[in-house]
């Protein structure tokens, strides 16, 4: 496994120290030992010299927190690929046993008895014990603990089939209300959200929130008197983490002065690999960047050790007053927080070419793909037309879904047709907003569209979207979408991947070819906002526009309150894919929209 030193996976040793951790909770070793080991584990994962090198060269134990014993057991590993103590440990229990540790509300020592007196080893054990009834028997346990890990049992599985990521949608209200809530604690001067939500990725594993602050304890006292908070998983000099009731999603503080505010909220913003390339960068410039802050590096060229730089006199810590400055010492442009994946944004910030334009939603002017009652919608035409209007956009194109999906109430040619009655009628009473006729076309198993080009042609915008035959393999799904791309009535394609976020995969298809068809086709490609759909991902708006396409900011809503509500994912997705105002279809009113929705 491990054949040369170089380049040794860091995850696989993260991973092997962290299960060691464990079981040694299972074994009932102190607190104390088993915090080293994730201690050591944190440790290696933030490296970001080569392990490899550091263990050939033996100097692991220079790094702080690891250890003469630790070390030993890493370099056994990097070295022969097994950790004999973690083998023999695991050898006393069942395979699966350390799926208990991941139920809320169950400790080391309450799985350990329920391994030692019922012989429970896996979660579906634990399952079978609860409804048996047989947990409440046990000493220490009872029955208000079985109902609580009845509960934690599904938060278990849950995560376990999603990886513990959530979907940012289920995130941003809790993580919006915890940053109004340590904005109001006493001495909070700023503070931000920052990690992944701050990035707007599409599913984050927790929250991080910095706040500046002289008196960080005052602000943590206020902070865990948030009224949704199910405990406190640690609180320390500058950090205090939470976990929260009913999404039990994890929430890490960090208070620091503020005079550290700005280089500690872009360290917490990440992401590891944009910084670890930064890093690289401000070496060259004679400059470290840490959690601590930036500093020039000493005459004598002495690397600080990370934790220790802040104390040392012979590097100059710089002011860092805000992001921007932070860059500006790097000799780069701003990078906005959602494009700080080490996509190539660092390259562009180089040469002065990230986009200065990301597309923002005071920039659209109107609403694209909307359903209402006449077909799957939670109302009326007229009512989504004020909805829209009211949230200050010109146009609304009405794309309801078309007549193979007759489960969701998809329009037969003569309703189609009865529609567009009741949008002259709306066009001409309501004013300020523009309703388009519209469809969302099913692309059919052979990539036809839903209905005669005949009646196609009279639309003013055609949606296509896969809704059915998923399973097709890649083959047949790429041909079907290329076919697709054939009809020369076909504008827009719909949430492309239809993946589902946590609950089905994107559909089989070979992207790149698909947008290179869709660049010379004129197609436009839509960013989906549905929360769960969020599809085309930001690796593919990139790949689009990439090749000169536009997307489509679409709402997807099927009531009035989505034609709000969807709006941010679907910017999200476009801007992290680095969209600017141009690229978007509906930045400008009906008429630019239908140009540049055009195809020929
Ligand atoms: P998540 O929580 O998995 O959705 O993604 P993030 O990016 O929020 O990751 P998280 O919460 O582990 O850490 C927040 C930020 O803190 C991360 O984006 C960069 C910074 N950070 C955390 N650990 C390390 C590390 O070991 N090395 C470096 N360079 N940065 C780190
Ligand atoms: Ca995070
Ligand atoms: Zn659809």
């Amino acid at each position: 496994m491990f054949q040369r030193m170089q380049s040794v996976d860091k995850s696989v040793v993260v991973k092997a120290l962290r299960e060691l951790g464990a079981y040694l909770q299972l074994n009932g070793e102190n607190a104390f030992k088993v915090r080293a080991y994730d201690l050591a584990a944190e440790r290696i994962a933030g490296l970001s010299d080569d392990l490899g090198a550091l263990v050939a060269a033996q100097k692991l134990t220079s790094l702080p927190g690891i250890g003469e014993s630790i070390a030993k057991k890493i370099e056994e590993f990097v070295t022969t690929g097994t950790m004999t103590t973690l083998e023999e440990v695991k050898r006393k229990y069942p395979p699966k046993i350390l799926e208990l540790l991941t139920v809320p509300d169950l400790g080391p020592k309450k799985a350990k008895a329920l391994f030692d007196q019922l012989g429970v080893g896996s979660l579906d054990e634990l399952d079978q014990a609860l409804r048996a009834q047989k947990v409440r028997a046990l000493k220490g346990f009872g029955e208000k603990t079985e109902e609580k890990l009845l509960n934690g049992l599904q938060v278990a599985r849950r995560a376990a089939s999603t990886g513990g990521r959530k979907k940012l949608a289920d995130v941003l209200p809790q993580a919006d209300a915890l940053l109004e809530w340590v904005k109001a604690a006493p001495g909070v001067v700023r503070a931000s959200l920052g990690g992944s939500v701050r990035r707007q990725k599409e599913t984050v594993a927790d929250v991080d929130l910095i706040a500046a602050a002289d008196d960080a304890q005052a602000v943590f006292a206020h902070f865990k008197q948030f009224p949704l908070i199910a405990e406190v998983l640690g609180s320390g000099e500058s950090k205090t983490s939470i976990r929260l009731k009913e999404t039990d999603l994890q929430v890490d503080l960090r208070v620091l002065p503020d005079a550290d505010f700005a280089s500690a909220l872009h360290h917490f913003t990440g992401s590891k690999a944009h910084h670890v390339h930064l890093r690289a960068l401000a070496l060259e410039r004679g400059l470290t960047i840490s959690e601590w802050g930036v500093f020039r590096i000493g005459a004598g060229g002495a690397q600080p050790k990370a934790g220790v730089a802040r104390h040392e006199s012979a590097e100059e810590k710089l002011p860092v007053r805000d992001e921007a400055e932070l860059y500006a010492l790097l000799g780069l442009q701003f990078v906005p927080p959602e494009l700080r994946e080490d996509w190539g944004e660092i390259e562009a910030a180089q040469q002065h070419r990230l986009p200065t334009t990301l597309v923002t939603a005071a920039d659209l002017r109107g609403t694209v793909h909307a359903h209402s009652t006449w077909s799957d919608g939670a109302q009326s035409l007229e009512e989504m037309a004020r909805a829209a209007l009211a949230l200050g956009m010109t146009y609304l194109t009405v794309t309801e879904h078309s007549q193979t999906s007759g489960y969701a109430g998809g329009l037969t040619l003569e309703r189609l047709k009865a529609q567009w009655d009741e949008i002259d009628r709306i066009n001409d009473t309501v004013k300020g907003i523009r309703l388009l006729k519209g469809i969302e076309s099913d692309i059919l198993e052979d990539g036809r569209l839903d209905y005669p080009d005949a009646v196609l042609e009279q639309l003013d915008v055609v949606i296509g979207s896969i809704h059915q035959r998923y399973s097709q393999d890649e083959a047949a799904m790429t041909k079907r979408v290329l076919a697709a791309f054939d009809n020369p009535f076909l504008h827009i394609f719909g949430h492309p991947t239809g993946r589902l976020i946590n609950k089905r995969e994107p559909a089989p298809m070979r992207m790149e070819e698909i947008l290179d068809k869709a660049a010379r086709q004129r197609i436009t490609i839509e960013c989906n906002g549905c929360p769960d759909r969020m599809d085309l991902s930001a690796e593919h708006v990139r790949l689009a526009l990439q090749r000169g396409l536009r997307v489509s900011v679409s709402s997807d809503a099927h009531s009035v309150t989505e034609l709000a509500s969807h709006l941010p994912f679907a910017l999200a997705s476009a801007r992290k894919g680095w969209a600017r105002v141009e690229d978007v279809v509906n930045t400008g009113d009906a008429d630019e929209f239908l140009r540049r929705i055009r195809r020929g």
